[in-house]
């Protein structure tokens, strides 16, 4: 299948010093600083951000630059090295579709934090460089988002003790309001909140997060980003949350999560029990059922990990790519044979990570066999004729920081 292609992360001090260079040639003055947000990957509780319930997320030692120069004019003049047009405008005209692409990243924030602080000459000069791989599910536009943020954060006066937590919410109404992109939170409570060299469990339903360690030194997480190119923009992940909502709507709860689980077996399909409710909906059935199950899998998880259990934390991951192929239907052909190629290789488990149709899988696998398990995947993408995925290593890093 040729070489295998390796993403690696880059090196923050090499990026501030190429970054502000650029900065000065574009903007025609130094920036007043470097920030660093990182992308994430998943290892289980997918789609329960958004219904209250837990996740495992950790973040990448792949991040996403912004150097960034406040302005005291309610001007943003927004430009990104990955990209060939910028944007540029009054922070008080940003609104959902103006402007629209990765842009609306940068200014949906700014826009809500100018806000937020109370003052329309809230402003700035950003030029991004990502090294969070774009479109493959591993949260480039939360890093985005975040590193703008936190920037925003430290320059403006107004902003002094927001703390990280607050720009979570700050970073998910500009992603919700000015993107238009209905995500839950997840992405960016990792992205500012992580603990280094920890994975981080999310409880959405008030946002609180408790680091959890890596107990098995053996074991790291090989992520395979299948180079199908993953946009929840097309409807499907709105279409998912209204499900749920409706569900949640007619079950008479708040959000999924208040669900107890062991309805599932007890009297879900008892008269006037939930398998009844659900029945006018849409495939609500098999949708409440990825969540109510996802939730315990997360838990269960986090429980085998302090047990350095390798094999229970494997299945638990294959039984949630199981849950989100079949009940959710959010994965895709290329996800799938990721998964049975590395299982088929012997990782102890494996999954489809994030948001899902295209994207990135992760996969648990011991150290001595992260080549030969990347070889196996790449194969199999080369016998059915597709393009070469990419590898990268999970290794936990620490959360969006400032790097001068
Ligand atoms: C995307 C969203 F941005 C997250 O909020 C989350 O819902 C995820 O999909 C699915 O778990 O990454």
């Amino acid at each position: 299948a040729g070489p295998l292609t390796w993403l690696e992360p880059a090196v923050d001090t090499d990026v501030a010093d190429s970054l502000s260079t650029q900065f000065l040639d574009r903007f025609g003055d130094l920036p007043d600083g470097v920030w660093a947000a990182p992308g994430r990957v998943n290892l289980v509780g997918e789609h329960t951000d958004y219904n209250g319930g837990y996740a495992l997320p950790l973040a990448l030692p792949h991040r996403t630059y912004a150097a960034v120069r406040r302005r005291d004019d309610g001007l943003l003049r927004v430009a990104s090295l990955q990209a060939p047009h910028g944007w540029e405008g009054p922070v008080t005209t940003v609104r959902q579709g103006s402007p629209d692409g990765w842009a609306a990243y940068v200014a949906g924030v700014a826009s809500v934090l100018a806000e937020r602080a109370g003052a329309a000459e809230v402003g700035m000069d950003v030029l991004v460089d990502g090294h969070v791989p774009l479109g493959a599910g591993l949260s480039s536009s939360a890093a985005l988002s975040c590193s703008a943020g936190l920037a925003l954060r430290d320059l403006v006066p107004q902003l002094d003790g927001l703390s990280e937590a607050e720009l979570v919410g700050v970073c998910v109404r500009a992603e919700n309001e000015v993107a238009g992109a209905a995500t839950g939170g997840m992405d960016q409570t990792v992205s500012l909140r992580a603990v280094d060299e920890h994975l981080l469990l999310l409880d959405a339903r008030d946002r609180s997060v408790v680091p959890v360690a890596w107990t098995l030194p053996d074991h790291e997480l090989l992520v395979v980003d299948t180079r199908v190119h993953h946009a929840l923009g097309d409807g499907q992940y709105e279409r998912r949350r209204r499900t749920c909502e409706e569900a949640a709507a007619a079950l008479g709860v708040g959000s999924l999560r208040e669900l107890d689980p062991e309805v599932l077996d007890r009297d879900w399909e008892r008269p006037a029990g939930p398998a009844r409710v659900l029945h006018g909906i849409p495939d609500a059935l098999p949708r409440v059922r990825h969540v109510l199950t996802e939730n315990e899998r997360v838990l269960d998880l986090v429980a085998a990990l302090r047990e350095q259990d390798v094999a229970r934390v494997g299945s638990l991951m294959t039984a949630s790519h199981a849950s989100l192929r079949d009940d959710y239907e959010v994965s895709c052909p290329e996800l799938d044979l990721t998964v049975e190629a590395a299982l088929g290789a012997g990782a102890p488990g494996a999954r489809m990570t994030g948001g899902g149709f295209g994207g990135s899988a992760v996969v648990l696998v011991a150290r001595t066999e992260v080549e030969q398990v990347a070889e196996s995947v790449a194969q199999a993408f080369a016998r059915e004729g597709l393009d070469a995925p990419a590898f990268l290593h999970a290794v936990p890093g620490p959360p969006a920081h400032r790097v001068r």
